[in-house]
């Protein structure tokens, strides 16, 4: 029996999401599209089998084919970043980063992150989290211009010491500093941990430059440039394993058993295998040129409309519209109006962010699903100049001080937008675009 016959209202709820992407332009930079093939692995029979330990040490019988898979996705890990260890079990992005901390710290030690505000991720230290619960959390930042503080990091690594340093964010346009953030963490004797979640499709294709050669500990989803299935992978580089020759022994026990975790997701990794031998293709490689060269043209397009981005431009695959020139609090505005117009795209802090983190100033925006689709320089022309129109459109709603109001002029603000012409417009041009550009895995 099929979907659609045992479970007609599941069926018809994803039918409806890929109606939504077709007819829109998926502009979150976290997200991408995958292939038809890492998609049939990851809805394969793997899901079924309980495998608890690692290929050769299994818990239950049985596993003789995960082990092949599980060995296959490994060795693929680590010929596509260049380690000679991977671990490819975590869940995700936050569980592989909890295997990290308890691998590499104990409870109460000194740890420093990229601010959250300032684009870092939430499990490098944020104050919501076990991060900051567990470890003592003493967050680095950005500069006005967008760029890391360098004199900051230098000054708190020196005073406070940390075991562990993480450099890697989800709201950083420009290269990391691999290289500089190794050379304080030599200093002081820290493990530097490099999360290139966000960027690794571009580390593997040689499109952004490799932590591998400065880090001892890296941290990936496999969901993001890559273009692979929901996942992560925890990797330890040469110079990672000539610090402590046991770091793979300690993340693998991180893992599993010591971690937040259970069983590994068999088909997540068996999909995660197929992803990273998608990603290692020269068509993988012109994508993922393709994907930085759109987010350029696309800043270009947006700036020369008089749209501020931070730090005038972007190195990767995303870039943050600063709002602040019009008011506080902007990034909703923007968000939900994009979203009217067929652009999905998520409101995010801006560097000093003169408002709170659920009304930030900013909007990130990223290009590796358009990419996917085969969209290239024109259309970014075409998109900047939507998006461009949109912020007009909004720039003089300005967000109440008073926090009580915010609900009343929220939605004055949706009925207004609602029958705006500009958005209808653009929506129409958006799902004409769109219809032009199918997404390979939704006929
Ligand atoms: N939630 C991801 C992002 O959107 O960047 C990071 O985990």
């Amino acid at each position: 029996m099929t979907l659609k016959q045992t479970d007609p209202e599941v069926y018809e709820i994803i039918e409806a999401e890929k109606q939504r992407r077709r007819e829109g332009l998926e502009m979150i930079p976290s997200e991408n599209h995958t292939s038809p093939a890492v998609l049939e692995a990851l809805g394969s029979i793997l899901t079924d089998k309980y495998s608890e330990g690692y290929p050769g040490k299994r818990y239950y019988g049985g596993n003789e084919f995960i082990d092949k898979v599980e060995n296959l996705a490994i060795e693929r890990a680590k010929k596509a970043f260049l380690v000679p260890y991977a671990n490819v079990q975590a869940y995700s992005g936050t569980p592989a980063n909890t295997a990290v901390y308890l691998a590499a710290c104990e409870v109460g030690n000194m740890i420093m992150g990229q601010s959250l505000p300032d684009g870092g991720h939430l499990s490098h230290g944020a104050n919501a989290t076990f991060s900051a619960r567990f470890y003592k959390s003493q967050p680095y930042h950005v500069k006005s211009d967008g760029y890391i503080d360098f004199d900051e990091v230098w000054r708190l690594a020196r005073e406070h010491k940390p075991k562990l340093i993480w450099v890697g964010a989800s709201a950083y346009a420009r290269q990391f500093p691999f290289a500089e953030m190794a050379e304080v963490a030599d200093e002081i004797g820290a493990w530097l941990a490099a999360d290139i979640a966000h960027i690794a499709g571009l580390v593997v294709a040689g499109v952004h430059p490799s932590p591998a050669p400065h880090a001892h500990i890296i941290t990936t989803t496999t969901h993001k440039t890559l273009r692979g299935p929901r996942g992560a992978i925890v990797m330890a580089t040469q110079k990672g394993l000539e610090k402590d020759p046991d770091l793979g022994k300690k993340i693998d026990k991180a893992v599993f058993p010591g971690g937040v975790q259970g069983g590994p997701h068999n088909h997540q990794t068996a999909a995660i295998a197929v992803a990273l031998k998608e990603a290692m293709t020269p068509e993988f490689k012109e994508y993922a040129a393709q994907i930085t060269k759109n987010a350029k043209v696309l800043a270009a397009g947006l700036m020369e409309r008089g749209v501020k981005i931070v730090s005038g431009g972007t190195d990767n695959h995303l870039m943050l519209i600063d709002l602040t020139p019009y008011g506080n609090g902007l990034g909703i505005f923007l968000e939900e109006a994009l979203d009217m117009a067929g652009i999905t795209a998520n409101k995010n802090t801006v560097p000093q962010d003169p408002s709170s983190p659920f009304y930030p100033s900013g909007l990130r925006l990223g290009t590796p699903c358009i990419t996917t689709r085969g969209m290239k320089e024109k259309e970014m022309t075409e998109i900047a100049a939507w998006i461009a129109r949109v912020v007009d459109l909004i720039k003089d709603y300005q967000l109440p001080e008073d926090k009580g109001e915010r609900k009343s002029y929220l939605r004055n603000f949706r009925k207004e937008v609602a029958v705006s012409e500009t958005l209808k417009k653009i929506k129409e041009e958006v799902i004409e675009l769109s219809k032009k550009f199918p997404i390979p895995a939704i006929h």
